[in-house]
């Protein structure tokens, strides 16, 4: 069985309902057209290193920090675990719980003694507590999601970057348990950050206020499982904030708070610290002058290979390509200066989680290369991409 195609099938095995669904109806897909689909995944993508011998995995980039990259460190606010990227591959691409990245791990003081209850207040007819059972009774969702956040950089080998299937009712089914006041616009959505130790770097608290056409249009749930286990505790546990597509930092976790405005709302200090991060032109004072904190498409090498394919030595790139809101084909990668397409096999499928891509190289001589992702298309905003947020730089020994 030709590698692409295990590779393929190996993402439909992912766990996900979500991927196995992609997967039908790219079978359908194929059926109808003729072209692509399970069937002729094999040959849609041919394996250039067939018959070669892996000799080496690249996966240290000249200049990226190591921090907590595969082995948690510090604790509550400063607690942070990032993910080794240069181990990712195609039936990794669902991140088990234990390796998903933590920013911000459980809160010492959170009181899980007590049944755990949100109070769903603000512009609603009469405020109410809801606990898990009434959100176990709603009609559940899952859907295979990943996170970034926002301030994911080379300080932590991009590691603070995961995706999990996640499930739990939709946050509009939620609403739809109060009546909500007709002049409310929005939903702010808080979780539980008390600390005894206090961060000296960044503020405590983790509230966002979203446009409830926006929630809608997301598909933003409550989360209560992740890969199908409870949720563990430095992810949310009980309940936590999933909104597809969106930056980390509106994902609250430990959620006890829900609160409807309208659009005279003042931005949280969560909105405010990563006004930057998530691309705003400034830290608006109103909640409603923040544009939707989206992740645009963007894309980066994880490892790079040494293969020995018919006695010569050829790379192998191996990258990801996440975010945005519409599908692209037109990947491209820039090597010192130099742009070539890369043929995405299997194809991107989704824009909610990422999707592995890889690319034959033959540097021409050792040295340092500088690797940037493109995306040839200017519909498709690419505003970080473009910025070489994510170019990062591979020392080549042997050619
Ligand atoms: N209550 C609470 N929720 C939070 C945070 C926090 O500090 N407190 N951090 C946010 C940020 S900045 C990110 S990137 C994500 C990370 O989710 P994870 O730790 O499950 O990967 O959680 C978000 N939810
Ligand atoms: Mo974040």
């Amino acid at each position: 069985m030709p590698q692409a195609r295990r590779r393929f099938l190996y993402l439909c095995l992912g766990g996900s309902t979500t991927l196995m669904f992609a997967c039908s109806d790219d079978g359908e897909a194929g059926d109808e057209g003729g072209e692509t689909g399970a069937d002729e995944g094999g040959e849609a993508c041919a394996d250039p290193f067939a018959g070669g011998t892996l000799l080496a995995s690249l996966s240290t980039f000249v200049g990226e920090g190591q921090a907590s990259v595969g082995v948690a460190e510090g604790e509550g606010h400063d607690g942070r675990l990032a993910l080794d990227l240069g181990t990712l591959d195609a039936d990794s691409l669902i991140t088990a719980n234990e390796d998903f990245f933590v920013r911000t791990a459980s809160p010492d003081l959170l009181d899980l003694d007590q049944p755990w209850s949100i109070a769903v207040e603000g512009l609603v007819a009469a405020a109410a507590a809801l606990d898990l059972d009434a959100l176990a009774a709603l009609p559940q969702v899952s859907r295979a999601v990943l996170l970034e956040c926002s301030g994911n950089g080379g300080n932590r080998a991009y590691g603070l970057i995961s995706a999990a299937e996640w499930s739990g009712p939709l946050l509009t089914d939620v609403l739809d348990l109060v009546e909500v006041d007709p002049a409310a616009t929005a939903v702010l959505v808080e979780g539980f950050d008390e600390h005894s130790h206090v961060s000296s770097h960044s503020t405590p608290g983790c509230s966002w206020v979203f446009r409830l056409e926006d929630i809608a249009a997301a598909g933003a749930m409550l989360a209560t499982h992740m890969n199908g286990e409870p949720l563990p505790p430095d992810h949310g546990y009980p309940v936590r904030l999933i909104i597809p597509g969106w930056y980390g930092c509106c994902h609250a976790k430990w959620v006890d708070r829900i609160r409807l405005v309208d659009d005279g709302e003042p931005a949280t200090s969560q909105m405010a610290e990563f006004a930057t991060r998530t691309h705003q032109t400034q830290a608006h004072a109103l909640a409603a002058d923040y544009s939707p904190a989206i992740m645009q498409q963007a894309a980066m090498p994880v490892r790079v290979e040494q293969w020995r394919v018919e006695g010569e030595l050829a790379y192998r790139i191996i990258g990801i390509l996440w975010g945005g809101t519409q599908l692209t084909d037109a990947l491209a990668i820039e090597i010192d200066g130099v742009v070539e397409p890369v043929e995405v096999c299997p194809p991107q499928a989704t824009n909610d989680t990422w999707t592995l891509w890889s690319h034959t190289w033959r540097p021409q001589a050792p040295g340092t290369y500088e690797i940037r992702m493109r995306i040839e298309d200017p519909a498709i905003p690419t505003v970080r991409l473009d910025s070489g947020y994510y170019a990062r730089s591979i020392v080549i020994d042997e050619v």
